[in-house]
């Protein structure tokens, strides 16, 4: 396959697919979106759940390639767009720890926070995941406060990640709003590509609401 394949995100409006959608912006990237109105439940129909059998957005397809899960995503696009220099190279000593704070999205974040949102009973630190919620918010909060970006004056892909993923989660009062926590955020969200998608998103998901009638 070419590296120019043509990219389909697969989409919904205020989504954790509007962080790969900002991400295909700040890479320069050419996209096409298929877009899913999740208010009617196209998520859920058989036409979507052969790309994700989960039916969860996103999901990109590059020429043959299926990818799904965000982490997946956010490295495979970064690295697809070299040029735009939001992914350390394989022999830059960065790339271990930009790997490891992707992977703490998926594996360690994303578990811990709804199991906050959702009040469950958290397993112990020795077979949760996570360890436990304050352990897994600590250790964000340590690698964050040398800033202004994960690992310093840097930007990269994991930044706009966990920028994005600090504002919908403190949006919804799930991470507290601390000041390292919201001046990061703002960083991202400040920047150009969130500041279009988010205003394309709000419009997207009126349309949304007014087609299921809600
Ligand atoms: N593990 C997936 C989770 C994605 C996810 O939870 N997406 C939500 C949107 S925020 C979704 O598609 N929900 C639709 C549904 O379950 O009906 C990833 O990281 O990409």
């Amino acid at each position: 396959m070419t590296r120019s394949a043509p990219i389909t995100l697969y989409y919904s409006p205020q989504t954790r697919a509007t962080g790969t959608r900002v991400l295909l912006e700040e890479l320069g990237a050419p996209y096409d979106l298929h877009v899913l109105n999740m208010k009617t439940g196209e998520q859920r129909q058989p036409a979507y759940l052969a790309i994700n059998p989960l039916g969860k957005v996103p999901a990109i397809r590059h020429g043959d390639a299926l990818v799904t899960e965000q982490v997946a995503i956010y490295i495979y696009l970064a690295d697809l767009f070299p040029k735009a220099g939001l992914a350390p190279a394989l022999d830059d000593p960065m790339r271990g720890p930009y790997l490891r704070w992707i992977a703490y999205y998926g594996s360690s974040f994303e578990p811990a926070v709804i199991d906050k949102f959702m009040k469950h009973e958290t397993a112990p630190v020795t077979q949760s995941p996570y360890a436990d919620y304050d352990s897994m918010l600590g250790a964000l909060e340590a690698q964050l406060s040398k800033g202004p970006y994960l690992f310093g004056d840097r930007i990269t892909a994991a930044d706009i990640l966990w920028g994005v993923a600090f504002n919908w989660t403190m949006m919804f009062g799930i991470v507290p709003k601390k000041d390292v926590f919201v001046r990061y955020a703002e960083r991202i969200t400040s920047r150009p590509a969130f500041q279009r998608i988010g205003a394309e998103d709000a419009a997207m998901a009126a349309q949304h609401a007014a087609a299921a009638g809600v």
